[in-house]
């Protein structure tokens, strides 16, 4: 079996998570790739153009920084090797800029060489079928070896650069821009100081925060205020969270281990990869909330179930049925023998 990065967990065979923007902004012109910056060669291709030109399969195992992975993906579509090849960046060219047509004009980037000897390529077709709208069709980029936000949805542009730019989620929410999955390389912590960490400790007022990768370990939070934080990756083990409000947080990948959560408000949290192994989760309230990728119970390598450390729940947690169907096959296989509780 493939073994699996650390902290990352398969989703079902059949299952594609649409992660981040859902669909590419809306024009009438037809869909071109834009290449420009420091290339000698600079050229618009048609949609068609690069659909004629030869494909190449690839398999890939994807990995969202979000926990979710999915092994063995095949796509066809071109080697970013071979538009490099036509493009013919200038020496000063060490950074590749992947822009979108997307809302927000999303973007990632990466160090041209890297790039190029991960072998990123620009898909068009998944599984034999073109690809599909909500995954980046009709182009993407594919970024094997790496957290799959270095692989952009509705490529229109690349740029070549000789410094870096940050992209969107990179430069707006604190993910690593290495972003390795064998190495974990999620998230920068938020540039707090230890004196305004203490405050907002002490306050127990998180609500509209950033206060990313915070470390609140074992502390005493009950009735905390974090409506609307943005509290990525934070380390929330062996809280008392007792009738924490966290309705619209960003709680994704946070860690919150056997904390106590009876009564806390979770309803339309963003919970992607958070892990409540452990916790005590009566009366809890997930309704609303994402929970792609979130763990109620740890795994022994990729499949076994370590019972031990299953969070505590019954049929006074709340969850919409359709909500779970976000879950992995043992995540849900938990969760569904213990909620709703078999009355009898
Ligand atoms: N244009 C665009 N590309 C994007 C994103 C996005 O929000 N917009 N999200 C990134 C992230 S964080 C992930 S995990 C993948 C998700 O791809 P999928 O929805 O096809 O699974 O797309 C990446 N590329
Ligand atoms: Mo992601």
């Amino acid at each position: 079996m493939t073994p699996l990065p650390p902290n990352q967990q398969l989703v079902a065979r059949d299952k594609w998570p649409v992660t981040g923007e859902k669909a590419p902004r809306r024009e009438d012109r037809p869909w071109t790739l834009g290449i420009a910056g420091l290339v000698s060669r600079p050229r618009t291709f048609a949609l068609a153009e690069l659909q004629a030109m030869p494909h190449r399969e690839f398999t890939v195992d994807i990995h969202c920084v979000t926990r979710w992975s999915k092994l063995g993906a095949t796509f066809t579509g071109i080697l970013l090797a071979d538009i490099v090849a036509l493009v013919e960046p200038q020496a000063e060219a060490k950074f590749v800029s992947f822009i979108a047509r997307s809302e927000r004009d999303h973007s990632t980037s990466l160090p041209l060489a890297h790039a190029l000897e991960l072998g990123a390529f620009l898909a068009l077709q998944y599984a034999g079928e073109p690809l599909a709208s909500e995954h980046g069709g009709p182009l993407r980029v594919v970024t094997p070896g790496r957290y799959f936000y270095k692989s952009l949805k509705w490529l229109e542009r690349l740029e070549f650069l000789a410094e870096d730019r940050l992209g969107y989620w990179e430069a707006e929410a604190g993910y690593h821009n290495a972003a390795d999955p064998w190495q974990e390389q999620r998230y920068l912590a938020a540039n707090l100081s230890r004196n305004e960490v203490r405050q907002v400790l002490e306050t127990r007022d998180f609500s509209d925060r950033d206060l990313r990768s915070i470390d609140a370990s074992g502390r005493d939070l009950q009735g905390l205020a974090a409506g609307n934080a943005r509290l990525r990756d934070a380390d929330f083990r062996k809280c008392d969270l007792r009738n924490a409000n966290f309705a619209r947080a960003n709680l994704s990948n946070a860690r919150l281990q056997q904390a106590d959560l009876r009564l806390a408000n979770f309803a339309g949290a963003d919970l992607e990869g958070a892990n409540f192994a452990g916790c005590d989760l009566r009366s809890t309230d997930f309704r609303g909330a994402s929970l792609f990728g979130a763990s109620f119970v740890d795994l022994d390598g990729s499949t076994n179930l370590l019972a031990e450390t299953g969070a505590r729940l019954d049929n006074s947690t709340r969850f919409d049925d359709a909500q779970l169907q976000a879950l992995t096959p043992t995540q849900l296989e938990f969760v569904r023998a213990r909620w709703p509780q078999q009355t009898d």
